[in-house]
């Protein structure tokens, strides 16, 4: 099945939203398989948002992801990735429909909370990134109740 790498931003650790946060992926019918609280140092952090270096804001998302601790995690489930990003909703919070975790959380782009993977392809490097070690396995028995097959 599909898998996802979602993180908690500092400010969403500092703000007490990670029960909320863990709880909309989980009450979705997703699998957490993979959970760390950790402190990224500058370097991982510039790896992990490689993609935007050469963004005016680069250096400044780079300080805030390593402001303070994350929650770094993978979830597993049917079209985890697109549907993942719909849960967060959208990039800059003012778009961001209500009900989704930054129209309900957040106020400004560089304080939205929640970081999650925009493609599978992505979401591949991402985990391999932050959990080299590999993931927990396990499989719900109420599987059968989520998923017909
Ligand atoms: P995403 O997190 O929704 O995938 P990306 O475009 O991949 O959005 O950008 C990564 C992160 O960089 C955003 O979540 C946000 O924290 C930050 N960011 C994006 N655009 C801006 C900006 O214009 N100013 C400041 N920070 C930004
Ligand atoms: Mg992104």
């Amino acid at each position: 099945m599909e898998q996802t790498f979602i993180m908690i931003k500092p400010d969403g650790v500092q703000r007490g939203l990670i029960g909320d946060i863990i709880s909309r992926f989980e009450k979705k019918g997703y699998y957490l398989k993979g959970m760390k609280f950790m402190n990224v140092d500058k370097s991982f952090a510039q790896q992990h948002y490689a993609d935007l270096s050469a963004q005016p804001f680069f250096a400044k998302l780079v300080d805030y992801i390593i402001s303070g601790p994350v929650v770094a995690m993978v979830w597993e489930g049917k079209d985890v990735v697109l549907t993942g990003r719909r849960i967060i909703g959208a990039t800059r919070p003012w778009e961001a429909a209500p009900g989704t975790i930054r129209g309900d959380h957040a106020v400004e782009v560089s304080r939205n909370v929640i970081h999650g993977s925009d493609s599978v392809e992505n979401g591949k490097k991402e985990i391999a990134l932050w959990f080299p070690g590999g993931l927990a396995e396990w499989k719900s028995n109420l599987h059968p109740w989520i998923y017909e097959n």
